[in-house]
């Protein structure tokens, strides 16, 4: 018997127990453990019920992703489970941690569940870009009804025991120790005489809706997952449940998840399943670095970006003092902070009491020296050197010894800030993205002279404040936003050629984006990025067309939202966009006037300028060494820019794409367009004649 998976009988109770770190995960070893563990009880007549527990953190939390890539062997996961429900015996399952995926759908295929009171069941498949494939899309339904089995797995969020209790997925939510109380409940079970409770044999309560419920899901799909082919093979898998007999149902799902566990939208997603937790493994981080303690944290700037900072900290607990030069701005700072959070309570995510536990651990000050038990200051003010020079002379002067030097600087070289202070090793950039409170992106930029615990420290205090921190080396616009300049360049550049804004942003759009790149500078503010331009006047080409509708806009002072026009006009009652002849008018005009030749870019044309030109300066920040890794590119994208997870970031749909295709196209833009902007990066040119891709790179570095 593999030792992942082990049996023991006492006192007539059979526990069977799965323990295979990290997370119990599905894979063959644990598949096969179970098999041999339930084909024995089969045999046996020395217990009376059983109960599957899970050593370690969490109850089994799926399948073994990385599985799908390597080809998933038997004993599959639906006939294992078939197994488990087919026990002659009743089957307690004992969940604690978070059970997902295969591991509700065991669960499911046991025939009572005990929760613990912290755990957490969901379905989460789909954000995977496939479906539960164990059983889950017949037996959901039939243990909380089809309604509700279809919000748990479209959704794909855990809920948590109590809910789990209520909707019927669980029948008991342990008051203490979830394993004791399981095994209470078996013995429970066989005094009363009860036997399993087939999950398959129970009916769907609300079949009789399955009609309407199907086309609202069917609505919902269509509105909000657009482009996705998994979400409505979902709905047709779980509809089944309440039209086919089970055997038929499971068949139905077993062939849809055949055919979705292949497509680009499954590899898309599983890459950046991977991705997200590959950005934490940095080289020369090794197993002796520890990282710094993180007990109060010094925010300087009371501002929007500051105050945003400061929640993300003192949502987990750490105390937050915030230093700004007046006591009016302070007190401005606080009082958007609690906007924000009775925003939180008005939505029900948060308590009244959180709410001032919360505020109890804001402090403000105008004095430095308030700072002098900080472990991390974070500067967050105006993108001006000068000003952030003499911040940090000052935190220089007042943090204690081992205290680290964060600025949130989106633009301006960490190096030459590190230089103002003695201690250059203990400063990082920590490019928080706007709402810092909402926004799950954080850009880590490592200085040339950031020590290895520092970074360390921002990696784990990443993860603490539930930011995906993505490590940055030191260049203009870091990675986001380096890769933003030729995109939106050739946005601008369109529509000086006579497109409209609304074709821009149409087909971005419509290929997933999340808003298009026009609209995003209308919501940030145009004079946010004309302002970075003017700061740095050494990153801008000697060309008059350059970004010359931002420059038109901020000239007549429309700034996009919050001015009520920019690229769009924005005053309808609901604030929707709308397009605005007036500024379509002048910047085609502008065109004409700096000759810029007319052009008319069909989807296909805008999607590739736009994409193309990220992807290409992509190319280059990896072969500068300043992104470590493309998948590191594709989660700062999909976390931070609104690309869509289900093409997998921009470097993986380039390898979907194929980079000799890429090439071709750049190499015929820079015989279209302007060369300048049209020459393929040297990594890019040698990946695509050497028939290789962005995942190869990665492998090959070994990263
Ligand atoms: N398969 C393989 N590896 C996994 C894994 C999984 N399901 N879950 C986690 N890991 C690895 C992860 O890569 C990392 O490895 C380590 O475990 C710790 O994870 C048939 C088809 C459980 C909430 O989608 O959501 O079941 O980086 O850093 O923050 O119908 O892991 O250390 O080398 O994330 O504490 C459905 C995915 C699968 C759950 C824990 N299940 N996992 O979070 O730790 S499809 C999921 C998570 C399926 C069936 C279908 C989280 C977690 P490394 P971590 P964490």
């Amino acid at each position: 018997m593999s030792d992942v998976v082990t049996l023991s009988v006492t006192d007539r109770i059979a526990t069977v127990t799965i323990d295979s770190p990290p997370v119990n995960a599905a894979d063959h070893p644990v598949r096969a453990g179970l098999q041999k563990v339930f084909t024995d009880l089969a045999g046996r007549a020395d217990y009376d019920a059983a109960v599957v527990v899970c050593a370690g953190r969490t109850f089994m939390a799926g399948a073994d992703i990385g599985e799908f890539d390597t080809g998933i062997k038997p004993p599959h996961h639906q006939d294992l489970f078939n197994l488990v429900e087919s026990c002659a015996k009743p089957v307690v399952a004992a969940l604690h941690g978070t059970a997902l995926g295969a591991g509700t759908e065991l669960a499911m295929a046991c025939h009572y569940r005990v929760a613990d009171k912290g755990a957490r069941i969901g379905l989460p498949e789909l954000s995977l870009g496939i479906i539960p494939g164990a059983g889950g899309t017949q037996r959901a339904p039939r243990l909380i009804g089809l309604d509700a089995a279809m919000d748990l797995v479209l959704s794909g969020k855990p809920v948590p025991a109590a809910k789990a209790l209520e909707l019927g997925l669980v029948d008991e939510v342990a008051a203490a120790d979830v394993n004791a109380a399981a095994l209470a409940y078996a013995k429970k079970l066989v005094a009363e005489g009860k036997g399993p409770r087939r999950t398959c044999d129970l009916a769907v309560k609300d079949a009789a809706k399955a009609a309407e419920i199907i086309a609202a899901r069917q609505a919902q799909v269509a509105k909000t997952m657009k482009n996705r082919t998994s979400p409505l093979k979902l709905v047709e898998a779980m509809a089944a449940a309440a039209s086919l007999p089970f055997a038929e149902g499971l068949k139905l799902e077993a062939d849809i998840s055949r055919q979705l566990e292949h497509a680009v939208e499954a590899r898309a997603m599983r890459h950046l399943f991977f991705a997200d937790r590959e950005v934490r493994k940095i080289p020369g981080i090794t197993k002796d670095i520890k990282a710094r303690p993180i007990r109060k944290v010094g925010i300087i700037g009371a501002g929007t970006m500051g105050g945003g900072i400061a929640m993300c900290f003192a949502n987990i607990g750490v105390p937050v003092t915030i230093i700004d030069v007046s006591d009016e701005n302070l007190q401005r700072g606080l009082g958007i902070i609690r906007k924000n959070y009775e925003r939180s309570v008005s939505r029900g995510s948060l308590t009244a009491e959180q709410l001032e536990s919360r505020m109890g651990l804001l402090s403000v000050s105008t004095d430095y020296a308030a700072l002098k038990d900080a472990d991390l200051a974070i500067e967050a003010v105006f993108e001006k050197m000068e000003l952030k020079k003499d911040i940090f002379a000052r935190l220089d002067a007042v943090l204690p010894a081992g205290a680290i030097l964060g600025t949130n600087t989106s633009t301006l070289d960490i190096d030459e800030i590190a230089a103002t202070t003695k201690r250059p090793a203990d400063v990082i950039g920590l490019h928080f993205f706007s709402p810092a409170n909402v926004m799950p992106l954080l850009e880590i930029v490592q200085g040339a002279k950031t020590s290895m615990d520092v970074l360390l420290t921002a990696l784990d205090m990443a993860k603490l404040i539930k930011k995906t921190g993505v490590v940055s080396k030191v260049c203009y616009g870091f990675i986001g936003n380096r890769m933003m300049d030729p995109y939106g360049r050739e946005a601008e550049r369109m529509v000086l050629e006579g497109a409209t804004p609304a074709d821009i942003d149409g087909a971005l759009e419509g290929w997933g984006m999340a808003m298009g790149i026009l609209a995003v500078y209308d919501m940030a503010g145009i004079e946010v990025g004309d302002n970075t331009r003017i700061a740095n006047p050494h990153m801008v080409p000697d060309d008059p067309s350059f970004y010359r509708c931002s420059a038109l806009l901020v000239a007549n002072k429309w700034l996009g939202q919050k001015t009520g026009r920019g690229y769009y006009r924005y005053d309808s009652p609901d604030r929707k966009r709308a397009p605005c002849p007036e500024v379509i008018e002048m910047m085609h005009a502008e065109g004409k006037r700096l000759n810029v030749p007319a052009r008319k870019p069909g989807k296909d044309e805008i999607l590739e300028r736009c994409l193309y030109s990220m992807i290409n300066e992509g190319a280059k920040l990896l072969e500068e060494g300043i992104a470590l890794r493309a998948s590191d590119i594709d989660v700062v994208y999909t976390a931070g820019y609104g690309f869509p997870r289900y093409r997998g970031g921009p470097m993986f749909y380039a390898d979907t794409v194929g980079l000799k295709v890429i090439y071709d196209k750049i190499v015929e833009f820079g015989k279209t367009l302007d060369p300048r902007y049209w020459t393929p990066a040297p990594l890019l040119e040698k990946l695509a004649k050497s028939g290789s891709t962005f995942a190869e790179w990665d492998a090959s570095k070994g990263k």
